[in-house]
């Protein structure tokens, strides 16, 4: 007989659950979130800080049998069979989600409207070969609005932050700082490069002797008020692409600056891969400048119609290539290396066999170095499409063994 909930409201996209499923927190110093473990798990105690929903061996049962929703059966080709003379991606994994939650409300609650990522959730992906991961974060949170983007960090949220990079590190993996603010901080655009500068100075100051670090710079500009979805927008009239080359090419100064040399860095702008040349970012990102020449230009990638990554209904089984064919030729003629930082689909037949076409012709280009999929996280309600979460999230029955891991 279990008790019932003492469970507070999750403030962004959970599901009211009635407990905790396999795997999920349970416990732990400041925990607010349920305490109940599903049927066939138990909560137990990792640390002080953290008690987990443990599978238990002695029923032999776990919820992933019964929680599972992706009941078809897999027909799709799929698979790097086939894909013949790649190269593996020297960065392979997901994107963690939880610390970027809650994003209009700052600083927020640990445990209400932000979370980190599962410690379990990065073993289980370490263990399937995985080596990267690409951790979101809120700005707000980090440099709080109050004493402004060039201020003092939050220490709560730094450790924090810090704890989850470190872990990841910690595993051999690579860990990318993502501040997941669409350029936004604050509620007003980010336009002053030496201010950007500065804070990357800063943060890469905290991480410059871990070299399994990287620095990503998320400029994707969502959440200006004349753009419906960047991904499926050309040159919009708000934010040219000469403001976000200066904006990257401050965040490299900074980053160099702090002594964070060794690291790689991602360069980042506001269109998905498939419209990068066509918007005009093309003709302004060649010239980005790393005195350590270490960068990699990040895109996005998603394969619905509108290629927002909202809906599981895929274009076609080849519109991943398809859509990354005209960035992987401008890395190509311009000698640099591509990151997919984002990548994510349904999961259906189409799907997968559209994301592992988009990962061969990456892996056969010679010009992209890593990819990750969007997206894992602890607080995805069990029907997000492209959750990859352990042990249930969508991505996990099929879209993992068929479409990601035969590129590992
Ligand atoms: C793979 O590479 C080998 C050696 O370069 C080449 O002979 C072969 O044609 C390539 N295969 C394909 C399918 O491109
Ligand atoms: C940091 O995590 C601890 C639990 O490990 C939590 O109690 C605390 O509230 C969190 N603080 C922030 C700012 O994230
Ligand atoms: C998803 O896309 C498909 C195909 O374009 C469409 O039929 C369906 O209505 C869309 N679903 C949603 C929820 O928008
Ligand atoms: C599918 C999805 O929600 N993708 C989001 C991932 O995060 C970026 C910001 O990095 C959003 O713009 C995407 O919409």
């Amino acid at each position: 007989m279990k008790n019932l909930l003492a469970l507070t409201t999750l403030a962004i996209a959970v599901s009211p659950a009635a407990s905790v499923a396999v795997w999920g927190q349970c416990g732990g110093q400041g925990w607010t979130g349920g305490t109940v473990c599903d049927a066939g798990s138990t909560c137990t105690v990792s640390s002080q800080y953290y008690s987990q929903c443990l599978p238990s061996t002695a029923t032999g049962t776990t919820t992933v049998a019964t929680t599972t929703t992706a009941t078809t059966t897999a027909t799709a080709p799929s698979g790097s069979t086939g894909c013949a003379n790649r190269t593996k991606f020297k960065f392979f994994g997901v994107n963690q989600s939880g610390a970027e939650f809650g994003s209009a409300t700052w600083p927020g609650t640990w445990g209400k409207d932000f979370t980190f990522p599962a410690p379990s959730s990065i073993d289980y992906f370490v263990g399937k070969g995985f080596n990267f991961f690409r951790v979101p974060f809120l700005m707000e949170r980090l440099v709080p609005p109050a004493t402004g983007i060039t201020g003092p960090f939050s220490s709560a949220y730094l450790a924090n932050l810090t704890t989850t990079i470190n872990y990841i590190t910690s595993k051999g993996a690579f860990a990318a700082l993502d501040p997941h603010n669409y350029m936004i901080y604050n509620n007003a655009a980010i336009t002053s490069t030496s201010n950007f500068q500065t804070f990357w100075t800063n943060l890469a100051g905290q991480f410059k002797n871990n070299n399994n670090v990287i620095f990503g710079k998320y400029l994707h500009s969502a959440s200006f008020p004349q753009l419906t979805d960047p991904d499926v927008m050309n040159e919009p009239n708000g934010i040219p692409a000469s403001t976000a080359f200066a904006l990257n090419q401050a965040a490299v100064n900074g980053i160099r600056a702090s002594g964070a040399t060794t690291q790689l860095i991602l360069v980042e702008a506001w269109t998905g891969g498939w419209t990068w040349v066509s918007s005009g970012n093309s003709a302004v990102f060649g010239a980005i400048k790393d005195p350590n020449n270490n960068v990699a230009i990040e895109m996005h990638q998603y394969l619905d119609s509108d290629g927002s990554g909202t809906n599981a209904t895929c274009v076609s089984s080849t519109i991943g290539a398809e859509r990354l064919a005209a960035a992987t030729s401008w890395l190509q003629a311009n000698n640099l290396k591509g990151f997919l930082g984002e990548i994510g689909a349904g999961n259906n037949a189409a799907c997968i066999s559209a994301v592992s076409g988009a990962l061969c012709s990456m892996q056969q280009s010679g010009v992209w170095i890593g990819a990750s999929w969007w997206a894992a996280g602890p607080w995805w309600p069990t029907d997000y499409f492209t959750s990859i979460e352990p042990p249930s999230g969508l991505a996990i029955a099929q879209v993992l063994p068929q479409a990601l891991l035969p590129y590992l």
